[in-house]
């Protein structure tokens, strides 16, 4: 059961507070600007009253580099308002993990009720989570995971299975094939998330498990697009400077790599679309968003594959249950769609599951949140 475990804390606090409080109302001059730089005000934990006092978030955010990135961040930022009840500390790392090490050792100093993570990378987190814990402050992660020693350090994570995302692609592009009839040599480039991005590894081992498996997939190439545009344009002409119409398929992390992917396709004279047999190149992408979407209906994209980015709700909600010491799962996943507009693939097979291809249409991406 994880409970914000503040018991011994809570009646030290208490008694500061009544100190405090006794200070400020017997009208002693000074003693309430004395006390604030007399008291260790970092040691001082507000306790969330039943309406007054926020609940104190500090949240580090990787950086702004994707679609999904903003969608994500819009997201929490809605969730922790000061309307909601939350004081919300929000850090954008810029895709620097020094930068997140950084706001979470602030985040220790002021004294927040938790800390939220989304961690760049998995690995390199063990010191900072260990302060976190010393220092009684409950740490959800969230997207991407933590690759720690001790999975006390952390009270729960929500997330993806990236894995799943990756091998729901891969069964789409097998039924694809085998539809079409399509047997001889099929070769692939793909173009990787930030390396040793949870959503990378995952995805990544996806279709280097189905090349491994496969009699006729070829993986040309594999390189990091950094989840960017511009990054993974360029990566993209680079590797068609070097196989060309060799090409079939190229299997992109997310959908802001495949925009650069798409227009380097272009930029050099092929033709992205389904027809791989006719010259075209298959483009497969993640994360589902607007613009990937609106490329997915036009044929650019063959099959999107949707990485949640609307945590804030989920998050808020497990707050609400530490708060209140409910249990609370130590690992949630989060629900997650697929798309094509290459329309008679209804749904793929995974490990004896059947998960559902939307057929896409205008309204579908009208409707939906981001
Ligand atoms: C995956 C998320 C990835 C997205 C990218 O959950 O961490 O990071 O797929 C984003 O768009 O940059």
């Amino acid at each position: 059961m994880i409970v914000k475990n503040h018991k011994p804390k809570k009646i030290i606090e208490l008694i500061m507070l009544l100190l405090i409080s006794g200070v400020v109302l017997c009208g002693c001059t000074g003693s309430a600007g004395n006390n604030k730089e007399g008291t260790d005000a970092k040691n001082i934990k507000r306790e969330k009253s039943s309406a007054s006092q926020p609940v104190t978030i500090g949240l580090s955010q990787i950086g702004s580099e994707s679609d999904w990135r903003m969608a994500s961040t819009e997201s929490v930022k809605a969730a922790f308002s000061s309307g909601a009840g939350y004081n919300l500390i929000f850090d954008d790392a810029q895709q620097k993990q020094e930068n997140q090490l950084k706001a979470i050792r602030e985040f220790i100093d002021q004294g927040v009720d938790y800390i939220i993570l989304d961690p760049i990378v998995e690995t390199g987190w063990d010191s900072v989570l260990s302060e976190a814990k010393e220092a009684g402050i409950p740490v959800i992660v969230y997207d991407r995971r933590v690759d720690v020693a001790d999975d006390s350090l952390y009270a729960c994570w929500i997330g993806s299975d990236f894995y799943l995302e990756g091998k729901r692609t891969c069964m789409w592009l097998s039924d694809f094939f085998s539809d079409r009839g399509i047997d001889h040599n099929i070769n692939i480039i793909n173009i990787q998330g930030t390396m040793g991005a949870t959503a990378q590894i995952g995805r990544s081992k996806a279709i280097e498990d189905a090349v491994y498996h496969s009699r006729n997939w070829r993986l040309l190439a594999q390189e990091s697009g950094e989840y960017t545009t511009a990054k993974g344009k360029e990566v993209m002409k680079k590797l068609l400077a070097k196989y060309g119409e060799n090409i079939d398929v190229v299997y992109v992390e997310n959908d802001n790599m495949a925009y650069g992917v798409i227009d380097a396709i272009r930029e050099s004279g092929y033709v992205t679309g389904a027809d791989i047999d006719k010259g075209e190149i298959l483009v497969v992408s993640f994360d589902a968003t607007h613009n990937g979407l609106q490329l997915t209906l036009d044929g650019a994209i063959a099959v999107d594959t949707e990485c949640n980015p609307l945590y804030g709700p989920r998050l808020a909600e497990m707050v609400e249950m530490m708060e209140a010491g409910e249990d609370i799962e130590k690992e949630t996943y989060i629900e997650e769609d697929q798309f094509s507009a290459v329309g008679y693939i209804a749904s793929v097979n995974v490990e004896d599951t059947e998960y559902p291809v939307t057929y896409l249409t205008s309204k579908i991406i009208d409707e939906r949140a981001y």
